[in-house]
């Protein structure tokens, strides 16, 4: 007689079953919580990945070219995981402080609506991501996207853990950003290779402030880090 199912089983059997599927539950909830950051969200900010940092820009930054394929996989591989993606854009009206002509230390860019502010033609943009734009009032610097309370909103929930960081410029708006995600409390990996500088020579000055202030950054990770995002330390 095959007599297995349930409604033969006895009271014996059922409370043996209901303990065994009680455990593989408390087995699967502990993986979840002992990982860590896995309950939190993770966030992905691409930032200012602009034409006019590129070489013809208004503002080129050194080897920024190299930073679109490697950004690219990396973005990807975000999607894939699931990861909150938010792309920033410099976006500044004409009469911004920032620039030359009215004081500040800048050539115009990244003017709103213009190719310049437009990002990167060859950069993947998942549908599902979130932009920011900031540098939008006139007398603000314009290096931090916290300008727009939309990144407050996207970054500064319980859910996001943990944030990495990418794009251009180190010492501008990656420091500013990086600096202000520290600020609410976040941890932040700065993806050290998928960052340029405005002035390479001079970036280790900035990359020491932001040891200070506890951001993490390749090339070096600590070890729960290493390979993040297909990023492989350099
Ligand atoms: C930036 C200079 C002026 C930046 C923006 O994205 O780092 N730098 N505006
Ligand atoms: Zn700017």
């Amino acid at each position: 007689m095959q007599e297995n199912s349930n409604s033969t089983m006895g009271y014996k059997e059922h409370a043996v079953k209901d303990v065994e599927n009680l455990k593989s539950n408390i087995r699967g909830a502990t993986r979840i919580h002992g990982a860590g950051q896995s309950d939190k969200k993770i966030a992905f900010v691409i930032v200012d990945v602009q034409n006019d940092f590129f070489s013809g820009g208004a503002l080129p930054v050194p080897e920024a070219e190299t930073l679109i394929e490697p950004l690219n996989a990396a973005i990807k591989n975000a999607e894939q995981s699931g990861h909150l993606i938010i792309f920033t854009q410099d976006w500044h009206p004409v009469n911004h402080s920032s620039f030359e002509e009215n004081g500040g230390d800048w050539k115009p860019h990244c003017i709103q609506g213009t190719n310049g502010a437009a990002l990167h033609s060859r950069l993947y943009c998942p549908s599902g991501a979130k932009i920011v734009r900031f540098g939008v009032e006139p007398e603000m610097d314009g290096y931090s996207p916290f300008e727009n309370p939309l990144m407050d909103q996207l970054i500064d929930t319980p859910e996001v853990g943990l944030v990495y960081v990418a794009g251009i410029a180190l010492e501008y708006c990656i420091f500013a950003t990086c600096k202000q995600i520290r600020d609410r409390n976040k941890e932040v990996v700065a993806l050290e290779s998928l960052i340029r500088a405005a002035s390479p020579d001079k970036a280790n000055e900035t990359w020491s402030k932001s040891d200070n202030l506890s951001i993490k950054r390749l090339p070096n990770l600590p070890e729960e880090h290493k390979g993040v995002l297909g990023v492989i330390a350099q």
